[in-house]
């Protein structure tokens, strides 16, 4: 499928997972935002909050940032990665554990309604689902006429009621495109 991207300029609708434990957590962030943005291939649609959350999985580390954003993309899945690979890359990531501190996370999550299997990439994200820390702010920005999109709203608010699963909305992030619709 790879090859026959670009689509002629078609864009494509992704989602995307950004977390962050060690170092100046906000504005590694913020930075990779504005990277993804200023790609020429990527427009950042919507900006989720930004959440405090507990670690998950090795849980003795700091507390992550969690965010989510919702973009739209003329590059195709695997150049999308690779791009995101490259930003983790450009922010000096750093992670001495598997699933220990790192500075920076850029997942994909969605790309259209791929679904593909590669040693590579995985679409939709393997553990998406399972992992309220994506699924709270990925709500934030999810289209409501997404497949998903009940079944992440139904996860999201489970996860914020119940307390437990220690998510904390840290701050709200003012983007100018928040407002405008996947299709503009
Ligand atoms: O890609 C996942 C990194 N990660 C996280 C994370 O981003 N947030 C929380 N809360 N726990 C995590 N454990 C791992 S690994």
């Amino acid at each position: 499928m790879d090859e026959q991207f670009p689509r002629d300029g078609a864009q494509a609708e992704a989602y995307i997972a950004l977390g962050s434990n060690m170092g100046n957590r906000e504005q590694l962030l913020l930075t990779a935002i504005d990277l993804l943005d200023e790609h020429p291939g990527i427009v950042v649609k919507k900006v989720s909050g930004m959440y405090e959350t507990d670690p998950v999985g090795y849980t003795d580390q700091p507390p992550f940032l969690n965010m989510a954003l919702a973009l739209t993309t003329a590059l195709s899945p695997l150049m999308l990665l690779r791009q995101l690979l490259a930003f983790e890359q450009q922010l000096g990531r750093v992670r001495q554990i598997r699933w220990g501190p790192r500075t920076i996370d850029l997942d994909l999550l969605l790309y259209d309604n791929v679904k593909m299997d590669q040693d590579e990439l995985t679409l939709p994200h393997p553990r998406m689902m399972e992992r309220s820390f994506v699924l709270v702010p990925l709500h934030d920005v999810m289209d409501q006429t997404h497949p998903l999109q009940a079944e992440v709203s139904a996860a999201s608010r489970a996860a914020l009621q119940d307390g437990k699963e220690g998510i904390t909305l840290w701050k709200t992030i003012n983007w100018r495109s928040a407002s405008e619709p996947f299709g503009s």
